[in-house]
């Protein structure tokens, strides 16, 4: 049977699921995970910084916010063939979605007709399509979907009530009005968090029902463990305990059922055992290529042979289109 999809979950219900003996959560979260999706299908994007450091946002986790002295050079927006020998190279390594990511508050005009360009000549090489630029305004967003962008990454990234001491340099509902513009231009939203940063596991509750609670669920929910550069504040933290990690999948996938959800940054300090217990809570998404933006990500080798023990197959676009449909 198909799970509800539901935008009514209390705080009370999110809190009940990570309070779940941890066998319980997870046969719970694998059987909403099986009944919408395929149990060993896993969608694989690569990303690419197009644009990288300088940022004048201060986030305590990012080592590309100009605040902070992390080693990241700030660099200009890369040129169209650049981007596109990186984007062939990750279609032939299997990736079937190029996510680009821009160390911007929010985009100059002039910066989106530059991106425009990068979309379109990487939409032609036949690979779906992702951008993370920072704020949009309603123009902004609708002249993006109209060049063809698939989908928007703007993160939560965690509570409302956590954001002011992760983040000063913008609000809460400043993201919730981009995710608006995003939604509203009828692009596929790509919208989740960072765990580990300190926050409590109400924090993490409240994140999620607010993910699950939109009156569409983002398609993608990207779940990121804290990477910690040294320089940022956030460095130096006690590292999360794996299954603290793994629940958040897990609720993220109950809360969620027919959302792509994306075990994202930090698998590089994971070991196999915590990413194919992540998959089993119903992680079906993961960032493929050696770099996330600025840090490490798993060799590629390694993924598939990790995929190969697990028997997990990479999903390709058009079973990507059939399951969305379903
Ligand atoms: N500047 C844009 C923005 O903030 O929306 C786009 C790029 S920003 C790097 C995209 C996301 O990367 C952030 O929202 C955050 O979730 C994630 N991120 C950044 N640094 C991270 C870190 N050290 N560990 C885990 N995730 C991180
Ligand atoms: C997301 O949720 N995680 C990605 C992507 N969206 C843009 C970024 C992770 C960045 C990790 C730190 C870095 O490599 O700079
Ligand atoms: Fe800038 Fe995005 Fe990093 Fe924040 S997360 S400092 S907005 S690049």
């Amino acid at each position: 049977m198909q799970p509800a999809i539901r935008h009514d979950w209390t705080r009370e219900e999110v809190t009940a699921l990570f309070d779940l003996p941890f066998n319980d959560l997870l046969f719970r979260a694998a059987g909403v995970h099986r009944a919408g999706f395929p149990a060993n299908e896993v969608q694989i994007s690569t990303l690419l910084s197009i644009k990288t450091g300088g940022c004048p946002e201060d986030c305590a986790y990012c080592p590309q916010s100009s605040h902070f002295t992390t080693g990241v050079k700030a660099d200009k927006l890369m040129g169209k063939e650049a981007v596109l020998a990186e984007a062939r190279k990750a279609k032939e390594a299997g990736a079937s979605r190029f996510c680009m990511g821009a160390a911007w508050r929010s985009p100059k005009d002039r910066d989106i007709d530059k991106v425009v360009e990068l979309i379109e000549g990487v939409k032609s090489l036949g690979l779906e399509t992702c951008a993370t630029l920072g704020m949009l305004t309603s123009e902004q967003a609708q002249r993006l979907k109209a060049c063809g962008l698939d989908y928007y990454n703007h993160n939560l990234d965690t509570s409302e009530e956590f954001y002011g001491s992760i983040i000063t340099t913008r609000t809460y509902q400043d993201r919730l009005d981009t995710l608006s513009h995003v939604r509203d231009a009828g692009m596929n939203v790509c919208c989740g968090g960072i765990v580990g940063m300190g926050e409590d596991v109400s924090d993490r509750a409240e994140l999620l029902r607010t993910l699950a609670n939109m009156p569409q669920h983002p398609e993608s929910v990207p779940v990121n463990l804290l990477v910690q550069v040294e320089g940022t504040p956030l460095s130096g933290h006690a590292e999360l305990d794996a299954f603290d990690f793994i629940r958040a999948i897990a609720v993220a996938r109950i809360l969620m059922p027919k959302s792509y959800v994306r075990l994202s940054a930090g698998r590089e300090s994971m070991n196999e055992q915590t990413q194919a217990l992540c998959f089993f809570a119903g992680a079906n998404s993961i960032f493929y290529g050696e770099k996330l933006l600025t840090t490490a990500n798993p060799d590629t080798d390694r993924d598939m042979e990790l995929f190969k023990k697990l028997g997990i197959s990479p999903l390709t676009p058009s079973a990507e289109e059939h399951a969305e449909a379903a």
